[in-house]
């Protein structure tokens, strides 16, 4: 899984980069040119994980891992040039970064704090990115179709020139219903107005009792979008702080937990992914899937030998597995369920597919 934080220039988007990782990069009152993107790749703390570790700690423990991107300040208009679409386009979700801190010293581009008005214009210039995705395919399919037939090419016209037309109205392609064969043709496109999407408000020091109700300063009831508050300055303030008077801050200011595990909470819900885990000879290991997904493809996630040769997952809930003490106990006393290749795998679940090498 990954996500890209991007946004209007000064809104802090490396402070939130920071916060989620646990990076130290340096941020900055005022334009620096720098350009090329953060990356970290950070584990996902779980304690399932870590209880059913605990069962084999000669193995090693692989948690799930989440890849974070934070992208140079996006100037207005911008988010159709190509060197900010080919990271935008890549990302499984986007975290857009607003600003609702008041600060003179540090420059606003338009002058004004307006959460909801760069908010407005950012969704906006994400469709109109994906809308110019389709006229550039819609003219190149033109000159195709000039020639002998082409059913597919007819077809693939049509869609487009309907999801044009809502795309030309401001609908992002995520709230739009399509067909399964639609779904599949658009997937080459990478529609950025499809990607699961956070609007991350920064807010005002003053605003600090309103963290937890981020509704009060923006909501939206739109598909595929979340809103979470975060206040950056008082936040790296804490981040400084010894383990016993972070709490003690924690409480003072009326936050429920810090900003990375309510991102990766509210991460799984809106990317609707979910955990399986599995045992293997050396590692005791996490995976992220989509919700829904049939037990061959979760095997095909391990690795594509195991899909090919399925034969039966081998399935626990991860709770069960920790009361028996070992899957080989679980097995003794008939608790492992056998599932099939349409088993639609639950979040928690342990499995180990048997495969025909
Ligand atoms: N007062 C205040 N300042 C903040 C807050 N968050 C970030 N800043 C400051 O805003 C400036 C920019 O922060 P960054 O995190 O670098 O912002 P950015 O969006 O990554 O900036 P660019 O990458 O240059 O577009 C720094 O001086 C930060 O200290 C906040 O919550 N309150
Ligand atoms: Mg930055």
């Amino acid at each position: 899984m990954n996500f890209t934080i991007f946004g209007y220039p000064k809104t802090g988007k490396t402070t939130l980069f920071n916060l989620l990782t646990g990076a130290k990069i340096e941020v900055q009152t005022y334009e620096t040119g720098k350009k090329e993107p953060n990356l970290r790749t950070c584990p996902v703390p779980d304690h399932r994980l870590d209880k059913i570790w605990s069962l084999y700690p000669d193995k090693e423990k692989k948690p799930a891992t989440v890849d974070y991107i934070d992208l140079a300040g996006i100037s207005y208009g911008e988010v159709k040039n190509e060197s900010y679409l080919n990271y935008l386009r890549k990302a499984d979700g986007l975290a857009h970064v607003i600003r609702s801190f008041i600060d003179e010293s540090i420059p606003h581009p338009r002058g004004k704090i307006d959460a909801a008005e760069d908010i407005r214009a950012m969704e906006e210039e994400i469709v109109l990115a994906d809308l110019l995705s389709v006229e550039s395919r819609m003219e190149k399919l033109k000159k195709e179709l000039r020639g002998a037939k082409n059913p597919d090419g007819e077809k693939e016209m049509e869609w487009l020139t309907s999801l044009h037309t809502n795309l030309e109205e401001g609908k992002a392609v995520r709230e739009l219903s399509l067909s399964p064969a639609e779904e599949k043709l658009f997937r080459s496109f990478a529609f950025l107005s499809q990607k699961p999407l956070f609007h991350m408000l920064n807010v005002d020091e003053s605003d600090i009792g309103l963290i937890e109700t981020p509704e009060k300063i923006f909501s939206s009831d739109k598909k595929g979008i979340s809103t979470l508050a975060f206040c950056g300055k008082i936040e790296m303030e804490i981040l400084e702080l010894d383990e016993e008077e972070k709490d003690v801050f924690l409480e003072e200011y009326g936050f429920k937990e810090l900003s990375a595990p309510k991102f990766l909470k509210s991460s799984y819900n809106l990317l609707n992914v979910i955990t399986f885990f599995s045992i293997g000879k050396e590692e005791v290991k996490a995976w992220t899937i989509p919700k829904d997904t049939p037990a061959l493809h979760a095997a095909g996630i391990i690795h594509s030998d195991i899909e090919k040769g399925f034969i039966r997952a081998e399935v626990i809930g991860w709770e069960e597995l920790c009361e028996f003490g070992s899957f080989q106990t679980a097995k003794e006393n008939a608790a492992i369920r056998l599932e099939g290749k349409e088993y639609t795998v639950k979040d928690g679940d342990v499995i180990y597919f048997r495969f025909a090498k």
